[in-house]
């Protein structure tokens, strides 16, 4: 087992790891730039080292200035959290040369997942069920035409090096398909350096779901539940859970085998995620693999009593994954909150700041995952990301009231968060009831944008919505990003829905 480790990440999932190491007795590294030399993974970290200024370019994606910490500290092994390096396949071969752990997959299966085009292709191979379109690059206009005409439109033009919703181009008709494919090109250019784009069949509405997979350094994979991630906007997630309210335990097994052969067909080791569409008929299919711990992780730890980070750091240092696919245990229900620094009132633009009184909630079935302290001034440098609030219990019911009561005692002064948007969705009685999608939050959010635009002919969800808001928040003038989109249509036809939706991916 490694005795030290440096964690080259910052915020909540930096104290995540760090705590992880306390509790296996390993000493933790931190790093740190400028405007983090008094945050909260430095506090609680054994050890602490200033790698550059604010900008992340210049400190936390610093391959060289981190890998010399690594040297100078005697970390054996780098944890590297989410975003950052943690998917930067240069990195992880970086680490082996230098002869330093990298926690988490080889360069290889990172640099195959990173290509969407290559991924699609291995799934093939494979079996994997994948989004029917082409899994090699468009060569040329014609091409795209074929295949569009075959499957059907609409369709979705997609940068191989893309990803996460960046380089995505939504396609309704054969007219549009000429310049959605040039400008498509011009822009996985512009981002990724690199123009190769390919085309899939667009699924209408459809929900996001992912699987945890483990793979040790043995050979042996297994799947440990799904996440349902639907409600998001502008690809950013806002609450997660586990089990998805869609998943039977037979669609769950047949989902968790085929992530296990993705990671199998990978030769993938350690902690990663399979991401899936699934329609309502509950057809799922492969969509890409991230190949790092994410943020919602401690869903799926609540509902397996696993802890991943150990796992991880187990499997790097060559352990043996420590139990079996008929062992893991899939019990209760999970769900997270990623409270941001993010103002409702002001399109949920990032809202840093002193935070002056910080009351976190605790009791029973709440986890609080937190990067903050009071009396810390949240960077306008980095990520929002506050604190995760998580909540398990014995159902979904059960889950959803704990949270309701641990938002209740929730208060941070100082700055603005995005707190009050979990009551909102926690009491949606579309959420209560399981309906997600991930058009979901656009329209809860543009239902409850202003009075004037509100839906005619008696929408449930829209009444209750809009009483909600008028008791928890006064009526903002402005409508929020997306709600103004709807235009007069408003009464939920999928036309409108579509417009939100493709408006949200052209601004993702
Ligand atoms: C899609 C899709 C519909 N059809 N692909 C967005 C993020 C990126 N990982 C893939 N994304 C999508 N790909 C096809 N063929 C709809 C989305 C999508 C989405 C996916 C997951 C979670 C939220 C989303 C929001 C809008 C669109």
């Amino acid at each position: 087992m490694f005795k030290k480790i440096l964690i080259a990440n910052r915020g909540e999932i930096a104290v995540r790891v760090i705590r992880a190491c306390r509790e296996l007795g390993i000493t933790s590294v931190a790093v740190y730039s400028d405007v983090d030399r008094a945050s909260l993974h430095v506090r609680k970290a054994d050890e602490a080292y200033y790698i550059g200024p604010a900008a992340a370019s210049e400190s936390y994606l610093n391959i060289a200035e981190i890998l010399d910490v690594a040297r100078r500290s005697g970390a054996e092994a780098i944890h590297p959290g989410y975003g950052f390096l943690s998917e930067n396949a240069k990195f992880a071969q970086a680490c082996v040369d230098s002869g330093i752990k990298f926690i988490g997959p080889t360069a290889a299966a990172m640099e195959m997942m990173g290509s969407k085009t290559r991924a699609r292709q291995r799934m093939e191979q494979a079996g994997v069920p994948f989004v029917p379109g082409t899994s090699r690059a468009l060569e040329s206009f014609d091409e795209a035409e074929q295949v569009a005409a075959r499957i059907g439109y609409p369709v979705m033009l997609k940068a191989a090096a893309g990803g996460g919703g960046k380089g995505m181009r939504l396609v309704g008709s054969p007219d549009d398909l000429e310049s959605a494919l040039e400008a498509a090109r011009s822009e996985a250019q512009r981002s990724f350096g690199d123009s190769e784009v390919y085309l899939e069949k667009y699924i209408v509405n459809p929900r996001h779901i992912e699987m945890q997979i483990l793979g040790d350094e043995q050979g042996n994979c297994v799947w440990l539940g799904e996440r349902e991630c639907s409600i998001q906007r502008r690809h950013q997630k806002v609450l997660e859970e586990s089990p998805s309210p869609l998943v039977d335990p037979d669609m769950r097994r047949r989902m968790g085998e085929i992530a296990v052969r993705v990671a199998r067909a990978a030769d993938y080791t350690n902690a990663g995620t399979v991401e899936f569409l699934s329609d309502q008929e509950k057809n799922f299919y492969f969509l890409e693999m991230n190949t790092r711990l994410q943020v919602e992780h401690p869903v799926t730890e609540l509902i397996t009593g696993l802890d991943l980070v150990h796992l991880q750091i187990r499997i790097a240092s060559g352990e043996k994954l420590p139990f079996t696919q008929e062992q893991v245990q899939i019990r209760g229900h999970a769900m997270e909150c990623r409270i941001y620094a993010e103002d409702p009132d002001n399109h949920y633009f990032p809202s840093p700041g002193k935070i002056t009184l910080l009351l976190a909630p605790s009791g029973p079935g709440i986890r609080h995952d937190s990067g903050i302290y009071e009396g810390w001034t949240v960077p306008i440098d980095y990520d929002p990301l506050l604190a995760k609030l998580i909540g398990y219990g014995t159902d979904r019911k059960q889950t959803i009231g704990r949270l309701l009561r641990a938002l209740n005692e929730y208060f941070v002064g100082g700055i603005k968060t995005n707190l009050s948007l979990f009551r909102r969705i926690l009491n949606d009685p579309d959420f209560q009831a399981g309906n997600l999608d991930t058009g979901y939050l656009d329209r809860l959010l543009a239902l409850s944008a202003g009075t004037a635009s509100a839906p005619a002919g008696g929408s449930e969800i829209a009444a209750v919505a809009a009483g909600l808001f008028a008791v928890l928040e006064p009526i903002a003038p402005s409508s929020h990003g997306t709600s103004s989109h709807g235009g007069g249509d408003r009464n939920g036809t999928s036309s409108w829905k579509r417009t939100a939706r493709a408006e949200g991916l052209r601004s993702g």
